[in-house]
């Protein structure tokens, strides 16, 4: 690459971002909700781990039905998250540090309370009516937290479209009077000296409700040009959008630097890989490590000069990826690792969720009432409704539920894990006594530590951004592949199993750059440990 065409690079190419859940990171009022203050007080953590930028999860005013994605004022900070005034501090104590802010825009829908809505039920004929989707029939369409998507009002005497809960109702993208609304709350904030957003369900706002299309309608990439035009076009800013339909194919529509789109999208096919083929996400199976490995390459394959990549395991939404593809017991530092490798050595950008960088696991329930999540409370009542057993629906929220990921942070093992000193919103995991940061920073063999690694060789070693990628032929428990640039090859190996396995490699290791255990001698006849994994330098 000419020195020329380096100096042009968005930042975001070389750079890892930490994913922050407010709620549950660190409280500083005692209220057992965290807050904007609590995340100033660990920035410091966060730039000794490395990362560039924070994916802030929804800190806007809502009567949090959706723990925030449910906005009634997106220029208004949540008072259970501090004020205005916080939010700046947050910005430039992160920017001393070296840290961008990424908000999260959640423009697909509202709240109830947004005082738009308020308005549109009210009066019929005004402007804000039309900010909404209304319909005098309900069809099909379904809500994403169960039942339908349409919600009768007596007052309009009409359905509005809710595709997520009925407090969330959804915006009407074909109004162009809405599209500058939502603009100018995104220039708003683009103003105040943020570095990005995360655009929740992006994928939807181009919808045609009555013909019962959702995501990817006819107008959504019209609708995502003009938003570059009228916002983040001329900055030096990161999007990228939550794209559950993301295909090889649409992905580069998004992504394509010549389309003026986003820099980036989420695609979650690996999502459905321990999931039973046309059911939901509750009805799980195991996962299929042939499926993985595809899934994972698949990707690699994107045009890499006119698309972008993004690489996670882990959000809010997600089952903790050590419970979930890993081992949580005998192997989980090992399987941690093996998991972090096996994505962070691929080409993308990486994202990192709260509490994955320490091995945070999953928090089993026993019964519904300590699930917080609408997604898992409202499936539970339709199941039940339709004469499934509770035992099997508390496995299935245990196995997939959102709030597995939303236990607060595990800062140390103190009571309520140092995330409070009152009574925290979401029971803490019983085993912050050993899972914990202060104990990661005390151990030099921890997650963590190589979390760090990770990371710094993501700034260091530039194969790992513009390296070529090739899949290793071998047995489906282990997946290994090779990066390459021209002057230098980089092999990563990990077994994905439990067990022993055996692999038979042509690579000569010149070097090995990080592991999580021994490395054997001679690759052509090895035998891997369980959850084995190691990142080498190769002869080319
Ligand atoms: O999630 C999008 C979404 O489709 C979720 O319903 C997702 O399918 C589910 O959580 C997976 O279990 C985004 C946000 O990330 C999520 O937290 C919000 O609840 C949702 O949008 C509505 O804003
Ligand atoms: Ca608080």
């Amino acid at each position: 690459m000419t020195a020329e065409k380096q100096k042009q690079e968005p930042w975001w190419k070389q750079a890892v971002i930490y994913q922050i859940y407010p709620k549950s990171f660190q409280d500083t009022n005692g209220d057992g909700v965290g807050d904007l203050r609590g995340i100033i007080k660990r920035l410091d953590y966060l730039q000794d781990l490395g990362i560039d930028a924070i994916w802030l999860c929804p800190v806007y005013k809502s009567p949090g039905v959706d723990n925030g994605y449910d906005i009634a004022d997106y220029e208004a900070i949540d008072p259970q998250y501090g004020t205005m005034a916080d939010m700046e501090e947050l910005i430039s104590e992160a920017k001393k540090r070296g840290i961008r802010i990424v908000m999260d825009l959640v423009v697909n829908h509202t709240s109830d309370q947004h005082p738009w809505f308020i308005e549109a039920r009210k009066n019929p004929s005004s402007p804000e009516h039309d900010y909404y989707v209304w319909a005098d029939k309900a069809n099909e369409l379904k809500s994403a937290f169960s039942g339908s998507a349409w919600e009768y009002d007596g007052q309009v005497g009409q359905y509005y479209l809710h595709l997520f809960a009925k407090e969330q109702p959804d915006l009407n993208w074909k109004n162009p009077a809405l599209r500058q609304k939502v603009y100018d709350l995104m220039n708003f904030w683009i103003d105040k000296g943020i570095g990005g957003f995360r655009m929740d369900v992006i994928e939807l706002i181009g919808k045609v409700p009555e013909e019962e299309i959702t995501a990817n309608g006819p107008k959504l990439h019209d609708y995502l040009q003009e938003m570059h035009r009228e916002t983040f076009g001329d900055r030096d800013f990161l999007t990228v959008g939550e794209t559950w339909g993301a295909t090889l194919d649409n992905a580069p529509l998004y992504s394509d630097p010549d389309r003026k789109e986003l820099s980036m999208v989420f695609q979650f096919e690996f999502t459905e890989l321990d999931k039973q083929a046309g059911k939901e996400k509750w009805d799980t199976k195991p996962l299929d490590y042939g499926g993985l490995k595809n899934v994972l390459a698949k990707w690699q394959k994107l045009d890499f000069n006119h698309s972008w990549n993004s690489l996670f395991w882990n959000n809010h939404d997600l089952p903790r990826i050590v419970s979930r593809f890993g081992n949580d017991q005998q192997y989980r530092e090992r399987s941690a690792k093996m998991l972090a490798l096996l994505l962070h050595g691929l080409r993308g950008t990486p994202y990192i969720y709260q509490g994955e960088e320490i091995g945070m696991t999953n928090c089993p329930v026993s019964a519904i009432d300590e699930v917080e999540d609408i997604e898992a409370r409202r499936m539970y009542q339709e199941r039940l409704a339709e004469g499934w057993k509770k035992e099997d629906l508390i496995k299935a929220i245990n196995a997939r539920g959102r709030d597995n990921a939303r236990t607060p942070m595990q800062w140390d093992a103190s009571a309520s894990a140092g995330f409070t000193s009152g009574r925290p919103w979401l029971a803490v995991n019983s085993n912050c006594q050993e899972i914990n940061v202060k104990n990661a920073l005390n151990n030099p063999d921890s997650i963590y530590y190589f979390y760090k690694k990770l990371i710094a060789l993501r700034h260091q070693e530039r194969i790992l951004t513009d390296g070529s990628f090739e899949l290793l032929d071998t047995a489906d428990a282990v997946m290994a592949y090779h990066r390459e640039n021209a002057e230098d090859k980089w092999l990563v190996v990990c077994n994905l199993t439990g067990e022993e396995q055996e692999v038979s490699l042509p690579d000569k290791v010149k070097e090995v750059i990080l592991a999580n255990g021994p490395v054997p001698e001679d690759l052509s006849k090895a035998l891997l440990p369980p959850y084995a994994a190691f990142l080498c330098r190769v002869e080319k």
